[in-house]
């Protein structure tokens, strides 16, 4: 694919997340043939584009990462993305509805590793043994494409559907708990919607994060220390509506909430 088709593609993901408007997949007419490869071409020129914005990578993100949502869309992989500053949300606080296209949210476990992993051949105990603290946290994602619907390559362009990130602050040393049986619920205004296991996340999220050594290794990369690195989500994506108070419970791992306003 050459530069100009690359810079066009990130240019029409980039300015949807900007405007805020949905748009129909790449592969729909654009350029049906896109790959995966390609698709991590266009998405290395959107974050080019937003650190030339001025805004910063906070930490990686893993996506696709139940057994249900890769066999949905047919893959054995999962996918990677960035999350960025202006993206975070603290605990507590209010989202605006008006700032998204069509919101939702999962629930995640998160990991800061004590040092870098690089791969191949990172392994879960690797994680393990790398981790310094593992703790709470919420994704919001927001495909840029019409009703979420996109394929594999879509949606890496689109980088992995980040939009916005909640840390929780109960950090815990990842051997005080059993993370593969960690429960969790997602309430909105009091309700269940959804709930899970942390064994939804390729059997243990510890996976998900060799998963990413493993998968950035090809280009050269390591995942780095001290950086939040969000796993995959523990149940599925529940979509937010304005005037929703979002309360989610971690066995062991504290509980993270926010408000969502018009
Ligand atoms: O973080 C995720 O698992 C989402 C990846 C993209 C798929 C989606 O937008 O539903
Ligand atoms: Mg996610």
């Amino acid at each position: 694919m050459d530069k100009d088709r690359v810079k066009a593609l990130a240019d029409y993901v980039h300015n949807a997340e900007k405007e805020k408007r949905e748009i129909r997949k790449i592969t729909a007419e654009l350029y049906p043939e896109l790959t995966i490869e390609e698709a991590y071409v266009v998405q290395e020129e959107l974050v080019r584009q937003k650190l030339e914005a001025g805004y910063n990578i906070v930490g990686p993100k893993m996506g696709i990462t139940s057994e249900a949502k890769m066999k949905q869309m047919n893959v054995d992989n999962p996918i990677y993305g960035y999350v960025f500053d202006n993206m975070v949300v603290e605990e507590g606080d209010a989202i605006s509805i008006s700032d998204y296209i069509h919101p939702k949210i999962e629930p995640e476990i998160g990991f800061i590793l004590g040092r870098d992993l690089e791969g191949p051949g990172v392994t879960t105990l690797d994680v393990l043994r790398a981790t310094e603290y593992v703790f709470p946290a919420i994704e919001i994602i927001d495909s840029r494409y019409e009703n979420f619907n996109f394929t594999l390559p879509d949606v890496v362009a689109d980088n992995t559907s980040a939009a916005g990130a909640v840390f929780g602050t109960y950090l815990r040393k990842p051997e005080e708990l059993e993370l593969d049986v960690v429960g969790v619920t997602l309430s909105l205004n009091g309700e269940i919607q959804s709930l899970g296991a942390g064994a939804a996340v390729l059997g243990h999220p510890a996976k998900s994060v060799a998963s990413l050594a493993n998968m950035l290794s090809e280009k050269g990369e390591k995942v780095e220390a001290g950086k939040p690195i969000l796993t995959g989500g523990v149940t599925a994506a529940v979509k937010l509506t304005a005037g929703d108070f979002v309360n989610v419970k971690y066995g062991g791992l504290g509980n993270v909430s926010f408000f969502v306003k018009e």
